[in-house]
C-alpha cells in the first residue's frame, strides 16, 4: 500500500496566513541543513549563551523562527543522525549506537531517506562534513572505492569526516575516494589491537598539543591522539586547525555550483564543531571566554556567516530555507582536557533544562533549532511547538510545490510526521507525542515528560553526567517544573500507568 503525498495543497495552506509576500506557487526552495555537533540548548546567544557571540546564528533567528522545544532524535550523534535520514527512530534498530571509525554503513542503499526523497522530488543534494554513520559494507579498504555511502542512499555529492575527529580515520573523503591520497602510502585502519609500534597518546603523552582525560589516548595525528589505530595516508591526514575553513569552502562551493542549474538544492552541512577534539583555526582562539569550546562555537558561527554570504551573493537568498540545529546536547569535558570545565564561567549550555549529551533528561535532545525562510517564515518569530528531527523526511518533503506527489512507501519512514504547518510557524501545535532517547526512553504529551525505568547506570562512567535512568522511572511537569527537579511517580500514579501504555503501544506499533 502507498502513501500519497499531495505537495501542492500543504503549500496553499502553508502560503495562505502569509500571504503578502508569499514565494511564488511553484517554488520548492533550496534547504541549507546545518547540523552542529555537540551543540547545547544555550549554546547560541540567542538561546542565552554568555561568554562567546554569534552575531550570524542570532540573526537567522532574528530573520526566522527560533524554536524552544525542538529535539534531536537521541542525545548521541549516530542515532541522531541515521533517525533524521530515514525517518524511522534509531532505538528501533539494533547498531546505531555511536558508531566507530571503521563502522560499516548502518544505512543500506535502497532506503528511503531525507535526500533520496528530496531527490525523487527533483533536488540536487549534497552532504558536506561529519557523517558518522558508517560507510562500506564491513571490510573497507580505505585505499580503494569507499561505498556504500552517502551517494548510495540518496546523495549525489558529499565531502566527509568519515567518523568524527576524535577517531580514526583522520582523512577527508570525497565522493568514493579518501582525498589527497598517495596511493605508495596506503592507510590502514584498526580498532583493538594497536597496528605496530607507533607512538601514541599512551606512550609518548608528553608530545601532545591537547591532553586527553579519557580514552582517546591511541593513534597520535596533528599532535592529537585519538580513538583507533591508523597508519600510512601521511599527505592525506587532516589538520584540525582547517577542518572548518575545509568543510565551509566545500560547502560553498556547492551552493556556488548550483547557480547554473535550474533544479532547487539540498545542502547537508555538518559540523565538526563542537566536537571534541576542539580545535579552533587561530583566527578564533581568544574570541571567547571560554578556551577551545567557546572558541570552535566562534567558528561555527564564522561558517554559517560564510553559507549565508554566499546564498546571497548567488541570489539565492529569497528562495531558500535555512535551519540551524544540533545532533544533541551538550558535553564538557568529553575526553580531551581543553578547559571546557574550568573556562566555563558564567555560561550554562543546557539552558534552563537538566541533563547533557547522553541524557535522558531534557537537556540531552532539546536542541537549537532556528529556521529562515524569506517571504514565508515571519522574522523574529518564536514557537513552543513540540519538534523533532525524525520529521525532516516528511517535513521536507512537504515543502513547496513539488512538479510530481512525492510517492512514499507507507512504512519507509515509518517515524516521520508531516509538520510543515508548524515548522513555518503557521501553528504552535507541534508533535501530539515524542519518543526522546537517552540511555532509556522517554515519552512527552502534554505537559508530561516521563521517562521509563531503566536499570543502567545514573551516571555516564566517562564524563559523570547524570543520565536520567531511575530503576522506577521518573515524571515530571514540564510546563511547572522545566528543569526536572521533582519526581511526580510516586504521587501520580495513573498519569504514570497512561504514559508507560502509550510508550508501550508507540514501541511495539
Ligand atoms: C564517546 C567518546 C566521546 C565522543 C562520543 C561520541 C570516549 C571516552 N568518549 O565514546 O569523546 O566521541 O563517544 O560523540 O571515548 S557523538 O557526538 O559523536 O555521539
Ligand atoms: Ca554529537
Amino acid at each position: 500500500m502507498r502513501t500519497f503525498i499531495f505537495v501542492s495543497a500543504v503549500l496553499v495552506l502553508a502560503a495562505s496566513s502569509f500571504a503578502q509576500d508569499a514565494p511564488p506557487s511553484n517554488s520548492q526552495p533550496n534547504i541549507v541543513l546545518i547540523y552542529t555537533d555537540d551543540f547545547g540548548y544555550a549554546d547560541v546567544g540567542c538561546y542565552g549563551a554568555v561568554g562567546v557571540e554569534t552575531p550570524h546564528i542570532d540573526q537567522l533567528a532574528k530573520d526566522g523562527l527560533r524554536f524552544t522545544d525542538a529535539h534531536s532524535a537521541s542525545a548521541t550523534c549516530t542515532p541522531s543522525r541515521y533517525a533524521m535520514l530515514t525517518g524511522q527512530y534509531a532505538w528501533r534498530r539494533k547498531g546505531t549506537g555511536i558508531a566507530r571509525g571503521d563502522a560499516a554503513a548502518i544505512i543500506k542503499p535502497g532506503r528511503t531517506t531525507l535526500p533520496s526523497l528530496l531527490k525523487q522530488a527533483g533536488y540536487t543534494t549534497g552532504v558536506v562534513g561529519k557523517w558518522h554513520l558508517g560507510l562500506g559494507d564491513g571490510q573497507l579498504d580505505w585505499n580503494q572505492d569507499i561505498k556504500p555511502g552517502p551517494l548510495e542512499i540518496g546523495f549525489d555529492y558529499c565531502f566527509l569526516i568519515p567518523a568524527t575527529g576524535d577517531r580514526v580515520p583522520c582523512v577527508y573523503v570525497e565522493n568514493h575516494q579518501v582525498v589527497g591520497l598517495d596511493p605508495a602510502d596506503p592507510i590502514k585502519v584498526r580498532f583493538g589491537k594497536p597496528l605496530d609500534d607507533q607512538p601514541s597518546g599512551k606512550t609518548h603523552r608528553d608530545t601532545l598539543k591537547m591532553d586527553w582525560s579519557n580514552g582517546h589516548n591511541m593513534t597520535i595525528v596533528n599532535g592529537i591522539s585519538r580513538i583507533g589505530w591508523m597508519s600510512g595516508g601521511e599527505s592525506a591526514r587532516w589538520v584540525d586547525e582547517d577542518m572548518a575553513d575545509r568543510i565551509t569552502e566545500k560547502a560553498v562551493q556547492f551552493i556556488e555550483d548550483q547557480k547554473q542549474s535550474d533544479k532547487p538544492f539540498f545542502l547537508f552541512f555538518s559540523t565538526h564543531d563542537i566536537h571534541v577534539p576542539r580545535v579552533p583555526h587561530a583566527r578564533f582562539v581568544g574570541k571567547s571566554t571560554m578556551g577551545p569550546r567557546g572558541d570552535t562555537i566562534a567558528e561555527t558561527d564564522w561558517c554559517v556567516g560564510q553559507l549565508l554570504e554566499t546564498l546571497e551573493n548567488c541570489g539565492m537568498t529569497e528562495n531558500t530555507m535555512v535551519i540551524f540545529t544540533s545532533d544533541n546536547g551538550p558535553v564538557l569535558d568529553d575526553g580531551y582536557k581543553d578547559d571546557a570545565v574550568e573556562k566555563q564561567g558564567e555560561h550554562n549550555p543546557s539552558g534552563p533544562f537538566r541533563g547533557n549529551k547522553y541524557s535522558n533528561f531534557e537537556a540531552g535532545t532539546r536542541v537549537p533549532m532556528i529556521v529562515k525562510w524569506p517571504g514565508v517564515i515571519r522574522p523574529g518569530s518564536e514557537s513552543k511547538a513540540l519538534m523533532c528531527q525524525v520529521d525532516f523526511p516528511a517535513t521536507f518533503a512537504h515543502l513547496g510545490k513539488n512538479p510530481s506527489m512525492i510517492k512514499v512507501p507507507q512504512d519507509a519512514i515509518p517515524d516521520s510526521l508531516a509538520m510543515v504547518p508548524a515548522l513555518l510557524g503557521k501553528t504552535e501545535q507541534g508533535r501530539e507525542y515524542l519518543v526522546e532517547h537517552g540511555g532509556a526512553l522517554a515519552l512527552r504529551h502534554n505537559q508530561w515528560k516521563y521517562i521509563e525505568p531503566s536499570k543502567k547506570a545514573k551516571y555516564n562512567a566517562k564524563t559523570n553526567i547524570e543520565l536520567g535512568n531511575h530503576p522506577q522511572g521518573l515524571l515530571y511537569n514540564l510546563a511547572t517544573d522545566p528543569g526536572e527537579t521533582t519526581n511526580l511517580a510516586n504521587s501520580k500514579p495513573e498519569v504514570v500507568k497512561t504514559m508507560q501504555a502509550k510508550l508501550n503501544s508507540i514501541r511495539n506499533d
